[in-house]
């Protein structure tokens, strides 16, 4: 076997939807630091039955490592930053640490008001929602995911209840969301100390939605449906929109993954 090749097997594999926003948390960290992975990407709705196999959750991301597996984002991008300490992701002395881990909880749980309120835009195009999730798959596997997609997308509005009053709850704790990145990087253009934390990373994946940078790493197909434009137009003149915007152009690198996406 050559050295490439081994170093190839030896890799972490990540078990994700192409498409998401806390297995893009977990590549951005694994992306930065230098960590090459294979990617074993699974589509919404069938993700269910296989990962109660693989993993023994419903969610993802999931890393295999040969340090043991870890079951969600936060703990893959610690597990990232350790292989690359220099990068000081968690900051540079126990108060920042501190600083930086309630962000991290505060932007995790924000994802879901986020998730919850672009979903609500996303899911009005059932034809284009069912693309987007499949984009990168076979044309076959495309067409049988297009058709049970009607089914998956009723799912997904049960699961993660996308409904009005949730929704309208879920698009003010957005705002506030990017109301406090902008008041917060105010000073150093970053949300604790002077450079790039994993606190930045975990708001820039989950407040991403409200942007869809250019640098995501996956494409998706064009143009995008009315309700994603005026999705997108809602927040274009936000300066926490413009902090997202920028930090994804300033930190957001190539993904490593062998093989791709
Ligand atoms: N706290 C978890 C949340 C993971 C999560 O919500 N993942 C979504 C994708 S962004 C998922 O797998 N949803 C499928 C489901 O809930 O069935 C983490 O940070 O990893």
């Amino acid at each position: 076997m050559s050295q490439s090749s081994a170093a190839n097997s030896a890799a972490p594999k990540l078990l994700q939807f192409r498409y998401a926003m806390f297995p893009e948390k977990a590549r951005w960290a694994l992306d930065l630091c230098g960590i090459n992975y294979h990617s074993q990407a699974i589509l919404p709705g069938p993700h269910v039955p296989i990962l109660a196999i693989k993993a023994q959750q419903k969610t993802v991301p999931v890393l295999q490592t040969a340090d043991g597996t870890f079951k969600s984002s936060s703990q893959i991008v610690e597990w990232a930053s350790k292989q690359q300490p220099e990068l000081k992701l968690y900051g540079e002395s126990a108060q920042q640490r501190e600083a930086i881990q309630a962000h991290i909880s505060y932007f995790d749980d924000i994802g879901a008001h986020a998730r919850r309120a672009y979903f609500n835009a996303l899911l009005q195009d059932t034809r284009y929602a069912a693309d987007l999730f499949s984009s990168g798959y076979s044309p076959k596997a495309q067409a049988v995911y297009r058709a049970s997609f009607p089914m998956i997308k009723g799912v997904m509005k049960i699961d993660m209840n996308i409904w009005p009053k949730a929704i309208a709850k879920s698009l003010s704790k957005t705002e506030e969301a990017l109301d406090r990145v902008a008041e917060l990087s105010q000073q150093t253009g970053y949300l604790v100390g002077s450079r790039f934390t994993a606190a930045d990373l975990t708001a820039a994946t989950v407040l991403g939605v409200c942007v869809l940078p250019d640098e995501y790493p996956v494409s998706v197909p064009q143009p995008r449906p009315a309700a994603l434009q005026a999705w997108q137009k809602r927040w274009e003149n936000h300066p926490g929109a413009a902090w997202v915007k920028h930090i994804y152009q300033q930190h957001r690198p190539k993904p490593l993954a062998i093989g791709g996406l």
